[in-house]
């Protein structure tokens, strides 16, 4: 499997909550509950509610221009033949992880404390060796970075057609350095 044929399948396994092998509404709305109880932010406060609304928009973003057959779910298939633009991922992911990282940034000082990133993808079902790997590449010796580093990082990951990029630490199999040739 190449590096881009793993980052494909390794997005849609983490938008797939439910493991069913397609994408429904279901599967965004429930990824957001579970970040929310993961983090233990009450569920009815206003970053819990912002986190679940943009969890539609990207569904929305999605569904719309993945669900070529029509019939309310998203396969890998569907999937795998959506191009994410950066102009597509402002419009529909971008909301999901501005909400994710007001979530995070508990003190509201625009930045991301490493701990309270970790605690969000252990929380959002990231192996733990995909979390380190990525954030020691990020964060190097800091205890914090600004909130743009780590929204910058996610719009690689979801845009990105470099082979090598370094959000490849995210990826779940066992080819991570990128593709061989
Ligand atoms: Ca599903
Ligand atoms: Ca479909």
């Amino acid at each position: 499997m190449t590096a881009s044929d793993n980052r494909l399948r390794t997005r849609f396994s983490m938008m797939d909550g439910d493991g069913d092998g397609v994408l429904s509404g279901d599967d965004f709305t429930g990824l957001a509950t579970q970040i929310v109880r993961t983090l233990g932010v009450a569920p009815a406060s206003p970053k819990a509610l912002a986190l679940t609304r943009a969890a539609v928009i990207w569904w929305d973003g999605l569904r719309t221009a993945a669900d070529a057959d029509n019939d309310g779910v998203v396969s890998l298939a569907e999937y795998a033949r959506v191009v994410h633009t950066r102009a597509w991922f402002d419009a529909h992911v971008r909301p999901w992880a501005d909400a994710l990282v007001d979530l995070c940034d508990l003190d509201d000082d625009g930045r991301l404390v490493r701990s309270e990133l970790t605690a969000m993808l252990l929380g959002t079902g990231w192996p733990i060796a995909s979390v380190v790997a990525a954030l020691d590449g990020l964060f190097g010796q800091a205890d914090s970075i600004p909130r743009e580093a780590w929204t910058e990082f996610v719009a690689e990951f979801y845009t990105t057609d470099d082979p090598h990029t370094r959000t490849n630490a995210m990826l779940t199999g066992a080819e991570t350095g990128g593709e061989h040739r």
